[in-house]
């Protein structure tokens, strides 16, 4: 079965909610721990009003019994407590930056307000829970999977912590859920001053994902390259504007020989061989390598500004600014769980693709089936072409 995920549910409406199809049967699942997930993602400095009134907290109504997945869709319902839809105004002056102005063209209506309860990042409320559940699967199989806000407005993480251990001891003690505490200093009276102006700040997160066992994604068929899969799974969050693997844009600048990432023999001659670095960020050929997969986004400026910018209203002709609506100072950390729970997502399905298996068992049988091949292929002895191996003396 393929792992697929639809979401449903207005910004002000009863609920944001998530239907996940194809996870086996038999994963663990503490509704907890994705209540933890959907915490984190309602953090950071920087957060509006918004996030004072509600207090996320996901209901599994189907695919759930004693603890353990059935292996049937996940019904994960996020109740919403500002649910005032039926009573909010329409909006009929665009705000630039946002879906309003497109939204209106392309549904034929005057009113924004059909355009952005739907448009709204609040439909990551049940992305982050469909990302809990996939990351329940995946840690059964040795995956782990770790965002964090490595930069707000230009001010940048200096340090990162060597593992996700570290990574996330450090983010979550940060407002920011950034793992490098000498900036937070600064993060925050960038942002207090943005907010003072009524303005907005934008920034970087950043996922690791290490444990992925390699051959995840495939270099035969384009729409199945992992690094495209993760990319636009990453540039689909709302406010997104530029993703990259590993070195990412820096590769540009850098002649090949800096580019890439030197493969070294495995320890003590046994099992995968190891690399002298990790440029590529974890994939080669649009497959997983077995190294730490490191993806980055670019989250631009929130669009919603105190002083909006140039607009016309739709119903008036009138020229004035974007309507104004409450909206966040920076939702960068936030940004950072809802990627997190992207590329937990997308590995499950690229994981789940591999293995194949309607229960975990199975999934884990086909994963130990894998690597032990993959541990094979460097374990035997050297060969000195590829049609027979050396004559042992
Ligand atoms: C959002 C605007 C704000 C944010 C919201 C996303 O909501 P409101 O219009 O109710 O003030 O708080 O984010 C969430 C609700 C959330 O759960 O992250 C927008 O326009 O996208």
């Amino acid at each position: 079965m393929t792992l697929r995920l639809s979401t449903a549910g207005e910004s002000h409406g009863p609920a944001t909610a998530a239907v996940l199809e194809g996870i086996p049967a038999g994963v663990r699942l503490d509704p907890a721990e994705v209540d933890a997930l959907l915490a984190r993602r309602q953090r950071g400095h920087g957060r509006g009003a918004r996030m004072r009134i509600e207090r996320d907290r996901v209901e599994i109504l189907g695919g759930i019994r004693g603890g353990r997945t059935l292996g049937s869709p996940l019904l994960l319902v996020v109740r919403n407590r500002d649910a005032s839809l039926e009573r909010l105004p329409p909006v009929t002056r665009p705000r630039p930056g946002h879906a309003d102005l497109a939204g209106m063209l392309k549904m034929g209506t005057r009113d924004a307000r059909d355009v952005l309860e739907r448009a709204s990042a609040r439909s990551t409320a049940a992305q982050v829970a469909a990302g809990a559940v996939a990351q329940a699967l995946l840690r059964e199989c040795g995956v782990e999977v770790a965002g964090f806000c490595l930069s707000v407005g230009g001010v940048e993480a200096a340090t990162l912590p060597e593992g996700i251990p570290g990574l996330r001891a450090a983010r979550d003690a940060n407002a920011f859920l950034c793992p490098d505490p000498g900036v937070e200093a600064a993060m925050r009276s960038l942002v207090d001053r943005a907010r003072a102006a009524g303005d907005t700040v934008g920034g970087l997160v950043e996922v690791w994902a290490e444990g992925v066992p390699p051959g995840l994604g495939d270099f035969r068929v384009a729409g199945d390259r992992l690094d495209g899969r993760l990319a636009a799974a990453v540039m689909r969050i709302p406010a997104m504007k530029g993703v990259e693997i590993g070195d990412g844009f820096a590769l540009a600048r850098v002649p090949g020989s800096g580019a890439h990432d030197a493969i070294l023999p495995a320890a003590r001659g046994r099992g995968l061989p190891r690399r002298g670095s990790n440029r590529a960020g974890g994939v080669e050929g649009g497959m997983s390598n077995g190294e730490r997969i490191v993806v980055r986004a670019a989250m631009k400026p929130l669009s919603s500004l105190r002083e909006g910018l140039p607009s016309v209203d739709a119903v008036t002709g009138e020229v004035g600014p974007g309507a104004r609506q409450r909206s966040d100072t920076c939702a960068v950390p936030a940004a950072s769980v809802v990627a997190e729970a992207a590329v937990a997502l997308e590995l499950a399905a690229a994981l789940l693709e591999k293995t194949g298996g309607d229960t975990l068992a199975e999934v884990r049988r086909n994963l130990e089936a894998h690597l032990a091949a993959a541990r094979r292929v460097f374990a035997a002895p050297p060969r000195t072409s590829l049609g027979g191996r050396r004559r042992r003396r």
